[in-house]
């Protein structure tokens, strides 16, 4: 499948075609998005991390009463069933379209085939679910398992032959980007002396990080432990705390490679205390408002829209860190 990548001009241009699509024409329709005002029930995963909130933020800031919607917002404190129900409810309450960030992948074929047969538009933002597409209009995220490629290319490059015991903090077990992470990372330390000792979830959250990450220290000591490979940063940055409580130096002791780039991680990077992070860009609002109204235009879509992800050394990071969106 060609994976269309948007550049952040492309990503506008989409967005403006979304916003200039229902504002040329107004045929006052049922909330078709054309001068009506489009109400939209978005499904959050929760508020899980730095990330999460800055996704949510920038969905907020897109679907906005000036930019034509009404949003009913529900966050789902990372629970699938509980996801679930809110997209039950939005179909209930006969919204015009619905977007969901899904916890897992798997479990949505019944509710989504529900909202398709209500006649109601379904767009997924960020994580991408194992339904056939079919069952929603389109996905705008970001290639998980790229990031996963980027942060493990960058481990290789870092220990080659060298002995390595690395441990991982899996980000919320049966999701995307946990799937995805893990398949590219593994794929690019094929063949390298990089060994995987110890592998749990941590949920994606700062406490998760930190309690799984005093368990391996519990368990192999801090010179038991080269590398640290965390899904994304919130929970680097509390198997950080864990590393200091323990006596060690985080970024020398054991080098540690995240996912995310937000701005508490790239603070880390350039404290020296995570050692190169790979970028999950959680602005995503724009181009999912402009792909509901094209969508309820009537407009033709892909069914995945990818956003480019950046990645960054301690040096980068200070260079860019101020002028950073998020
Ligand atoms: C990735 C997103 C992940 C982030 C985490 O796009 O789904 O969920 O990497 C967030 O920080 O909790
Ligand atoms: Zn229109």
């Amino acid at each position: 499948m060609r994976k269309r990548f948007l550049s952040t001009i492309a990503l506008a241009g989409v967005a403006a075609l979304g916003l200039a699509a229902c504002s040329s024409s107004d045929d006052g329709g049922n909330g078709s998005g054309d001068g009506d005002t489009i109400t939209v029930g978005f499904a959050q995963t929760g508020s899980e991390s730095g990330w999460r909130s800055a996704n949510t933020e920038s969905m907020k800031t897109a679907f906005s009463a000036e930019n034509g919607f009404e949003l009913v917002f529900n966050a789902a404190d990372n629970d699938p069933a509980a996801q679930i129900t809110a997209v039950r409810n939005f179909i209930n309450q006969g919204v015009d379209a619905i977007v969901i960030a899904p916890i897992v992948e798997d479990g949505w074929d019944d509710v989504l085939q529900e909202a398709k047969d209500a006649g109601i538009p379904v767009i997924l933002e960020d994580r991408t679910v194992s339904s056939s597409d079919d069952l929603y209009a389109s996905w705008v995220g970001l290639d998980f398992r790229t990031e996963g490629v980027y942060a493990g290319e960058w481990a290789a490059e870092e220990f080659g032959d060298t002995p390595t015991k690395m441990v991982v903090l899996e980000g919320t077990t049966g999701s995307a980007p946990a799937n995805d992470r893990a398949d590219g990372f593994n794929e690019a330390i094929e063949g390298t002396a990089i060994e995987t000792i110890d592998s749990q979830t941590g949920d994606f959250t700062r406490d998760g990080g930190k309690t799984v990450m005093e368990g391996f220290i519990a368990k192999y000591g801090i010179d038991g432990i080269d590398l640290l490979y965390a899904h994304n940063d919130d929970m680097g940055l509390g198997a950080i705390e864990a590393i200091e409580a323990a006596g060690g130096v985080p970024g020398v002791d054991i080098k540690i490679v995240t996912i995310d780039a937000v701005k508490d991680g790239m603070q880390a990077l350039v404290d020296g205390k995570i050692n190169y992070i790979v970028e999950c860009n959680p602005l995503l609002g724009e181009l999912a408002a402009g792909l509901v109204k094209d969508v309820l235009a009537g407009e033709d879509v892909d069914k995945s829209y990818y956003v480019e992800d950046q990645k960054f050394t301690q040096e980068e990071a200070a260079e860019v860190i101020d002028s950073r969106l998020y």
